[in-house]
């Protein structure tokens, strides 16, 4: 365990958002308090919007959207270009200030703005491949199309363990998609949604000196609690809905957005697990299960939750994760060397020995899952994560902890292994390590993992933005960043076009007037 601990200071941190284009009065005078995972300590109130103002938000997003939509597309990928190189430019500062407010390592809000980087790339050259079809007409002289059109405001709402990322993937494709956006980030993460608003801003400035036409109005942020998101859940003037949090907060935003005919993406929990086969290399899947379990302290949706090992590996497996474990390098996240940084909050950690007291009571072995550097940090969480063996898959084993815990079941064939990894009520992402060709491809086929995301030889977490991301069953059924997630973005017209001078009726229906 390293015991240098060392926190970003109230002006280190002021110091951190002036750079980025937060002026020093935006931590001071509000009603929100932004406080520190790493030690506790507030470090500034923040000011909360009202509900009619949020409402009021959406409206002026509206006209933002009214002139963007009719920006050509690469256009509009040129703001998101010059997004992208501010976000370049900004990397290193607004990474500490990423682990400042989640706790995450250093390294992983370095890879937390890389990500968001990353999209933009990925949206700039999308502004150019908005691609719609042309497909084959039965009648003469008529030619059939879709295009695909600006959607109108779509509505962010994002989770405290990617204060950032996750309001890239959705802005960045938004943005060339000729949507404005509305962003309620989590209340738990203001001072870095702050710090993206400002360098939205001067993106836009930048953008407008070169030329550029962006309306005002065009990304905006409200900050509040749950009542703030759900203006943004009614407001009928906001086409799309993306939501990343809790199943609990998904069975909320579904309903009432589709009671209005809005359109929802949903991101929600994972129970994640990895299956790690008699002929796994098991250097690859130790280190795999490690990261996707006590990476983030197991605060990421894709975290790996379960591991279901074959019996003729099971012991090897567990005592050399074992070992890894309780080598773990615990502390504060920007301090070099330490892996694994605090629990978000109290409630966090509370939740974790719930969780971990009911494994007891279901059979559970328990090692680690103890509160760490209490002397030095009282008001802050770290927790030692934990490894379970369990004697099943029993209730808490079917429900997503969000905390460093990884239970441990073992099992005979492969079928009873993948039986296991689907019988639980989400879906999101799922592993393999396995060197056998053919389990590879039973693990990924029809009758595999049913998780939006299954991987061969890697863990669960830590997908790249190029494929669609996001699972099925209770994880929400939407899919964001790469591939064809873009298409949530749009409305899809189908246009035929009659260059005839006769009117063939399709279907041969005759109609003689
Ligand atoms: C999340 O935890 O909400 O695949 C997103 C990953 C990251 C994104 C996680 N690229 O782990």
């Amino acid at each position: 365990m390293n015991l240098t601990t060392p926190t970003m200071s109230r002006p280190d941190l002021v110091e951190s958002l002036a750079q980025l284009g937060v002026p020093g009065g935006a931590l001071s005078g509000g009603t929100l308090q932004a406080r520190s995972p790493i030690d506790g300590v507030v470090v500034g109130a923040v000011h909360e919007t009202s509900v009619p103002h949020a409402r009021a938000a959406v409206d002026r997003a509206y006209a933002a959207f009214l002139v963007w939509r009719n920006v050509p597309a690469p256009q509009r990928g040129e703001l998101v270009r010059l997004l992208g190189e501010r976000l370049r430019r900004e990397k290193s500062t607004l990474a500490r200030l990423v682990s400042s407010e989640t706790g995450k390592i250093l390294s992983e809000g370095l890879g937390e703005v890389q990500e968001m980087i990353d999209i933009c790339d990925f949206a700039v050259g999308l502004s150019r491949q908005l691609h719609g079809l042309t497909i084959a007409s039965e009648r003469p002289g008529h030619r059939m199309m879709e295009q695909w059109l600006p959607l109108g405001v779509v509505g962010i709402i994002t989770a405290f363990n990617f204060p950032v990322a996750v309001w890239a993937w959705n802005a960045a494709l938004a943005l060339v998609c000729g949507n404005a956006c509305v962003w309620k980030p989590s209340e738990k993460t203001p001072l870095t949604a702050l710090a993206l608003q400002a360098i939205f801003e001067r993106t836009l400035t930048v953008c407008r000196a070169a030329g550029g036409e962006v309306p005002d109005d065009l990304s905006q942020l409200v900050i509040g609690q749950a009542d703030v998101g759900e203006a943004l859940v009614d407001h009928s003037l906001v086409a799309l809905v993306s939501a990343t949090g809790s199943t609990r907060m998904g069975r909320i935003v579904g309903p009432r957005v589709a009671q209005r005919f809005g359109r929802c993406i949903l991101e929600l929990g994972g129970n994640n697990a990895v299956i790690v086969a008699p002929s796994a290399d098991l250097d690859l899947a130790v280190r795999g299960t490690a990261f996707g379990a006590f990476g983030t302290a197991g605060q990421r949706c894709t975290s790996t939750r379960r591991a279901i090992v074959h019996e003729s590996i099971h012991d090897e497996f567990v005592a050399r994760l074992e070992r890894a474990r309780a080598r773990l390098p615990i502390g504060s996240p920007l301090a070099a060397g330490i892996l694994v940084g605090p629990l978000i909050d109290r409630a966090a950690f509370d939740a974790m020995q719930a969780a971990l007291a009911e494994a007891r009571d279901q059979g559970g072995q328990v090692s680690g899952g103890g509160r760490v550097l209490e002397d030095r940090f009282p008001e802050a969480w770290y927790a030692d994560p934990a490894l379970v063996r369990m004697p099943a898959q029993t209730a808490v084993v079917c429900q997503e902890t969000f905390a460093p815990i990884l239970y441990l079941l073992k099992y005979r064939t492969l079928d009873e292994a993948i039986a296991l990894q689907n019988a639980v009520p989400q879906g999101l992402s799922s592993a393999i390590f396995t060197n056998d060709l053919r389990e590879a491809e039973r693990f990924v086929a029809v009758a595999g993992s049913d998780c939006g995301i299954a991987n061969v030889n890697l863990g669960t977490s830590g997908a790249e933005i190029g494929g669609a991301f996001g699972g099925d069953k209770d994880s929400g059924g939407g899919r964001e960043s790469g591939s064809d997630a873009w298409k949530a973005y749009m409305r899809r017209s189908t246009n035929t076009v009659n260059y005839s001078g006769t009117l063939p009726l399709a279907q041969g229906v005759k109609f003689d007037l």
